[in-house]
């Protein structure tokens, strides 16, 4: 059996699943990808994955893309270490339903706001000529507009709206958490590495006036419970070669 991981630093959606694959403690050949010199837009990895974007993971050969299914699929495919889904079909469904959430109303969110402080510093770094010839080989038509955005800077409206949506998302987890230990119940799950891979890891950086102790004071104790877990730890010191200047925004682990 040999799994490999395509992915960038541990954040974000490189995080999920480096969080998943020491979760359950499975040995994996782990393959960094610079999405700093745009190498997962090269015509190598754009043949793994059509989209050009990281994670990806490969077993055996079979290539698994999106962050979610390939955490859902490890689940399925390896019954060692922690179980990411609870066995019974009520706890699969909540943790289900909690990915959707965080999949489609929380990452696209921070990530704007990621893209418009760090990846519109590295855009804005490149000349217009070579900046150009880079966007041709984007394979997704929505990721080259994201490039571009983020070079020119994204609109304030669309900022605020992001930021209004990850307060409500904090907010929901922070209820959560008042009923249960873990995001989707009594167990930690793929949920919980979703919403920290995300959101949680970041969101007292990046959103001081969101992220503080009057706020969220059990999204706050949680990020440190979710840190302090062997396989996160793990997870969190993969290859890292952002900008010590960038890093700030995000609160990488080095
Ligand atoms: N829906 C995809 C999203 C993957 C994604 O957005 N990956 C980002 C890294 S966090 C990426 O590759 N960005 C570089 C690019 O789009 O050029 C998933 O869940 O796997």
């Amino acid at each position: 059996m040999a799994l490999t991981l395509y992915h960038a630093e541990p954040v974000a959606n490189s995080l999920k699943c480096l969080a998943a694959l020491h979760e359950k403690g499975l040995p994996f050949t782990s393959r960094y990808v610079d999405l700093h010199r745009f190498e997962q837009h090269e015509p190598w990895f754009v043949a793994l994955n059509p989209d050009g974007q990281v994670p990806v993971l490969d077993h055996d050969g079979v290539i698994i893309t999106q962050t979610t299914v390939i955490n859902e699929y490890l689940d399925d495919a390896f019954s060692e270490g922690t179980q990411l889904r609870p066995a019974d079909a009520l706890g699969k469904a909540r943790v289900r339903a909690w990915n959707k959430f965080i999949d489609e109303h929380v990452m696209n969110h921070v990530s704007m706001h990621g893209w418009h402080r760090m990846v519109g510093v590295i855009a804005r770094s490149i000349q217009g000529e070579e900046f150009e010839k880079l966007m041709e080989r984007i394979p997704l038509k929505e990721q080259r507009d994201k490039w571009r955005t983020a070079r020119s800077g994204f609109n304030q409206q669309d900022l605020d709206e992001a930021e209004r949506k990850i307060t409500v998302a904090v907010a929901r987890v922070e209820a959560q958490l008042a009923k249960s230990p873990w995001i989707a119940g009594d167990a930690f799950s793929s949920a919980d590495i979703n919403f920290f891979s995300h959101c949680g890891m970041m969101v007292a950086r990046m959103f001081p006036h969101i992220g503080t102790l009057a706020n969220c004071p059990r999204v706050l104790d949680w990020v440190e419970r979710v840190k302090a877990r062997p396989g996160m730890a793990a997870a969190l010191k993969a290859e890292d070669r952002t900008d010590p200047r960038l890093r700030t925004f995000t609160g990488h682990a080095k």
